[in-house]
C-alpha cells in the first residue's frame, strides 16, 4: 500500500507539469481562485441542509425535485395586442410564469402622446397607457391562476394600480393575484436610470406598497430587489451581491419606519440576479446570498425563518452576449442557465440569441426557452437537491463571497446605509470603475470574447430580427388614449386624481389612491403627473471616470499614438477636440456612453456629457453652446431611427452641420444605410472596440493614425 498522497506532493506535481508556471486566477472581483480545492479550504464551513436556515443549499427542502423552477421569459414589445399574442403562443409552447416588459416611456411616466417619447413609444418593450391597454394585455390569461411579473420601477404606482383594476375586471379579488412587481428604486439611481421621482418621495412610494400589497395581495412580492442592472452595468459579482443585499436591508428598515412589523411584509420581498460566464462563480454567488440576507434579517429582527429566506428570480446576462457570431449566444446562455439552476433560482429567464442587437423574434424566444425545457426535460439535472453542494471549490467559493460582500455591506451600513450611500454616489463610481476595467481587458484581449476578439469571422452572416414600427405603435396609441379619455366620467376622474395628488402632500397610500384613479380611467401620464405636480422630477448629470480605461493601457504604443493624434488635432484647432456625449429619449442605459467618455477623456478629448433623457433639440443646442467639433449618440433602446436623425436635422437648421455626429450602442447592420443617409459619419454597433472608435473620430476630424498602427490593432 503507498500512502495518501500529501498537497505538498501534489503542488510538486503540478508545477512541474507546468514548468513553474503561477496558475492562480486573479478573477476580476479579486478573488484568487487556485487550481485545486480541498477539505482544508472548508474547514469550519457548514452549509446545512436546504429548506433549513440560512437557506444555503435552497429555500425548499425538495427543490426542484418537487417542483422545477419557473420558466419566467421577460417580453413585450409594439401594443398590448401583439405582447398579448406573444404571451400566448410563448405559454402553449411551455412557458410557465409571465414576465412584462414595458417600454421606456411607460417606464418613465409618460402617455405615449407625450413630446419627449416619439422614439420611444413600443419599441423596448409594451406600451402601456391606460387600464384598457393592461385588460387587452391579459385578456385570455386568468390573473388568479398564471403569476405575473411586471418590472416597473418609475411608474410603479399607475402600473400595480392597473394591474390590481385589470384582475378585478377580469372578476379576479386582488387577494388572489401572484406574481411581482419590481419596485425597486435604488438600484435605478445607480444603475438603471429609469426613475421619475427624487429619491425621499420615491422611498416613501415603495414603503406604501409594502404596506397596500402586505394588507391587501398576501400572494403578491411587493419588490424586486435586483443586482441584475449591477452586473449588466459593469459591476463585479461581490458588488452586485452586496449592493443588492444591502438595498434588501435599506428597503426593510424604511418598511418598518413607517410602521410594518417586518414579519407581516418580508416574507414577500423577493430578489433578482445576473447570471453571466463566470460558472462556478454564479452558483456561488446565489448561495451566498441566501446566507447574506439570512444573517441581515436575522440582525435586523425578523423572527419568521420565511421572512429570511432568499427567493430570487435570475436572468442570463445581456452584456455576455456579442452581435458578432450571435450563434455562440446560444452556447453562453446555457451555461448561464445551468449556473442559475445549479445555485438554486426559483425563476428564470434565458436570453434570446439575438439579445446584443433587438428584441426576440418567435424564432429566437423559441430557442431560449427550449434551453430551459431541454435542462428540465432531458437531463435528469432536476432529480437531485443542490448537486454541487460539498464541493471543496463551490464551497470555498461561497464563503469567500459571503465574506467579501459582507466588508461591503458594513461599509455601507457604517455610513449610514444604502439610500446615503446612493446619494453620495460611491456605489455607482465603483461600479462605473469595474466596467472601465472589464471594457479595457476586452479591448486589449486579455480577456476573451470568442468571435469578438478572438477567433472573429471575416464577415458576418445576417440574422432576422425584431424592428418595431413606433410610428405606427403611437398612432395606435394615441388613439386609445383619446377613446377612454370621451368615454370616462371626466369629473370623477379629476376627483380621484386631485386626491392622489393630495395625498402625495400628505401621508394617505398612494397606492389606494391610484387604484381609485385607474377605476376612473384616469392615464398613467396623469396618475404619474399629479404625483410629480408634488413631487417634482428628478434628473442627474453623468460623472465619467477617469485614468481605468486609459491606465490599463499603460506605455502601449498604439495608445501613446492616439493621444499624439488628439495632441496633433488640437494643435491645429487651437484646443482640444471638443466631443459631446448624447443619450436621447427616455433611454437610461448609460453604460456605453459612460465608457466613451472615460475612453475619450483618457485620450484628451474634451468631453462634455450631456444630462440623460434629452429630446434631439435640447441634444443640438447643447452641443452648440458647448461648440463641439462632434456628437456621439449612444442609443440601447432602439430610438436610433428617430432620434438620431432628427438631431441632425436640428443642427442643420442652426447652421452647424459641420458638426460631426457619431452614432453607437445597440444599432442593428440593417439600421446602418438609413443613418448613414440622414447623415451619421460612423457608426459602433456593440462589441466596438474604443480605441479604434477613437481613431476612427480622429480621422473624421481629419487627422489619420499611421498605417502601421491600424493593423496592429486589428491584430
Ligand atoms: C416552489 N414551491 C414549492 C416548491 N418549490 N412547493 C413545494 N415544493 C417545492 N419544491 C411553491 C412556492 O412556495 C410558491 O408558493 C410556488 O410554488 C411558486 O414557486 P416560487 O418558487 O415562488 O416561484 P415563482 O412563483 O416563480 O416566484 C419566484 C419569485 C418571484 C419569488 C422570485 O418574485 C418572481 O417570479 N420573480 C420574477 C421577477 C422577474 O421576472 N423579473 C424580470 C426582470 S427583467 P407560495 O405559496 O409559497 O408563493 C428586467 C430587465 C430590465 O428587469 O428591463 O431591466
Ligand atoms: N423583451 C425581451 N427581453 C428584453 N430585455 C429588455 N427588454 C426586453 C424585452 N422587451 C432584456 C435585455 C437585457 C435585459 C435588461 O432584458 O435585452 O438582457
Amino acid at each position: 500500500m503507498t500512502d495518501k498522497p500529501t498537497l505538498d506532493q501534489w503542488s510538486a506535481a503540478a508545477a512541474k507539469e507546468v514548468k513553474g508556471k503561477d496558475l492562480t486566477w486573479n478573477t476580476p472581483e479579486g478573488i484568487a481562485v487556485k487550481p485545486l480545492y480541498t477539505a482544508e479550504d472548508v474547514d469550519g464551513w457548514e452549509p446545512g441542509l436546504p429548506g433549513f436556515a440560512p437557506f444555503t443549499r435552497g429555500v425548499r427542502a425538495s427543490m426542484y425535485a418537487g417542483r422545477p423552477w419557473t420558466i419566467r421569459q421577460y417580453a413585450g414589445f409594439s401594443t398590448a395586442e401583439a405582447s398579448n399574442a406573444f404571451y400566448h403562443r410563448n405559454l402553449k409552447a411551455g412557458q410557465k410564469g409571465l414576465s412584462v416588459a414595458f417600454d421606456l416611456a411607460t417606464h418613465r411616466g409618460y402617455d405615449s402622446d407625450h413630446p419627449r417619447v416619439t422614439g420611444d413609444v413600443g419599441k423596448a418593450g409594451v406600451a402601456i397607457d391606460t387600464i384598457d391597454d393592461m385588460k387587452i394585455l391579459f385578456d385570455g390569461i386568468p390573473l388568479d391562476k398564471m403569476s405575473v411579473s411586471m418590472t416597473m420601477n418609475g411608474a410603479v404606482i399607475p402600473i400595480l394600480a392597473f394591474f390590481i383594476v385589470a384582475g378585478e375586471e377580469q372578476g379576479v379579488p386582488r387577494s388572489l393575484l401572484d406574481g411581482t412587481i419590481q419596485n425597486d428604486i435604488l438600484k435605478e439611481f445607480m444603475v438603471r436610470n429609469t426613475y421619475i421621482y427624487p429619491p425621499e418621495p420615491s422611498m416613501r412610494i415603495i414603503s406604501d406598497i409594502f404596506g397596500y400589497t402586505s394588507r391587501e395581495m398576501p400572494k403578491f412580492n411587493s419588490i424586486s430587489i435586483s443586482g441584475y442592472h449591477m452586473q449588466e452595468a459593469g459591476a463585479t459579482q461581490v458588488q452586485e451581491l452586496a449592493f443588492t443585499i444591502a438595498d434588501g436591508a435599506e428597503y426593510v428598515k424604511y418598511g418598518v419606519a413607517s410602521g410594518l412589523d417586518i414579519d407581516k411584509f418580508a416574507g414577500r420581498l423577493s430578489f433578482f440576479f445576473a447570471i453571466g460566464m463566470n460558472f462556478f462563480m454564479e452558483i456561488a454567488k446565489l448561495r451566498a446570498a441566501r446566507v447574506l440576507w439570512h444573517r441581515v434579517m436575522t440582525q435586523l429582527g425578523a423572527k419568521d425563518e420565511r421572512s429570511k429566506m432568499l427567493r430570487t428570480h435570475c436572468q442570463t446576462s445581456g452584456v455576455s452576449l456579442t452581435e458578432q457570431d450571435p450563434y455562440n449566444n446560444v452556447m453562453r446562455t446555457t451555461i448561464e442557465a445551468m449556473a442559475a439552476m445549479l445555485g438554486g433560482t426559483q425563476s428564470l429567464h434565458t436570453n434570446a440569441l439575438d439579445e446584443a442587437i433587438a428584441l426576440p423574434t418567435d424564432f429566437s424566444a423559441r430557442i431560449a426557452r427550449n434551453t430551459q425545457l431541454v435542462i428540465q426535460e432531458e437531463t435528469g439535472m432536476c432529480n437531485v437537491v443542490d448537486p454541487l453542494g460539498g464541493s471543496y471549490y463551490i464551497e470555498a467559493l461561497t464563503k469567500d463571497l459571503v465574506d467579501r460582500a459582507w466588508e461591503i455591506i458594513e461599509k455601507v451600513e457604517a455610513e449610514g446605509g444604502m439610500a446615503k450611500a446612493v446619494a453620495a454616489g460611491w456605489p455607482k463610481a465603483m461600479i462605473e470603475e469595474a466596467s472601465a476595467a472589464t471594457a479595457a481587458r476586452i479591448d486589449r484581449g486579455d480577456q476573451v470574447i470568442v468571435g469578438v476578439n478572438k477567433y472573429r469571422k471575416d464577415a458576418e452572416d445576417p440574422i432576422d430580427i425584431l424592428d418595431v414600427d413606433n410610428v405606427a405603435v403611437r398612432e395606435a396609441q394615441i388613439r386609445r388614449i383619446e377613446k377612454v379619455k370621451a368615454g370616462r366620467d371626466e369629473a370623477a376622474c379629476q376627483a380621484a386624481l386631485d386626491a392622489l395628488r393630495e395625498g402625495a402632500r400628505g401621508r394617505e397610500n398612494l397606492l389606494a389612491l391610484a387604484v381609485e384613479a385607474a377605476r376612473h380611467r384616469a392615464t398613467l401620464g396623469e396618475i404619474s403627473l399629479a404625483m410629480e405636480d408634488v413631487f417634482g422630477r428628478y434628473g442627474t448629470a453623468p460623472t465619467p471616470v477617469k485614468g481605468i480605461y486609459g491606465g490599463a493601457y499603460g506605455e502601449d504604443r498604439q495608445w501613446a499614438g492616439l493621444k499624439d493624434g488628439v495632441q496633433a488635432v488640437g494643435r491645429a484647432k487651437g484646443r482640444s477636440p471638443k466631443m459631446f456625449v448624447a443619450k436621447m429619449g427616455q433611454d437610461g442605459h448609460d453604460r456605453g456612453a459612460n465608457l466613451v467618455s472615460s475612453a475619450f477623456g483618457d485620450l484628451g478629448f474634451d468631453v462634455v456629457a450631456g444630462p440623460l433623457f434629452q429630446t434631439p433639440s435640447e441634444a443640438a443646442r447643447m452641443a452648440i453652446e458647448a461648440d463641439v467639433d462632434v456628437v456621439g449618440a449612444s442609443s440601447l433602446a432602439a430610438g436610433h431611427k428617430t432620434l438620431i436623425p432628427e438631431l441632425i436635422g436640428h443642427l442643420r437648421e442652426a447652421g452647424r452641420s459641420d458638426i460631426k455626429v457619431v452614432a453607437g450602442g445597440v444599432i442593428p447592420a440593417q439600421d446602418y444605410q438609413t443613418l448613414r443617409d440622414a447623415g451619421v459619419q460612423a457608426i459602433f454597433g456593440p462589441g466596438t472596440n474604443l480605441v479604434l472608435a477613437a481613431e476612427e473620430v480622429l480621422k473624421l476630424l481629419g487627422h489619420n493614425m499611421p498605417p502601421a498602427d491600424v493593423s496592429e490593432a486589428a491584430e
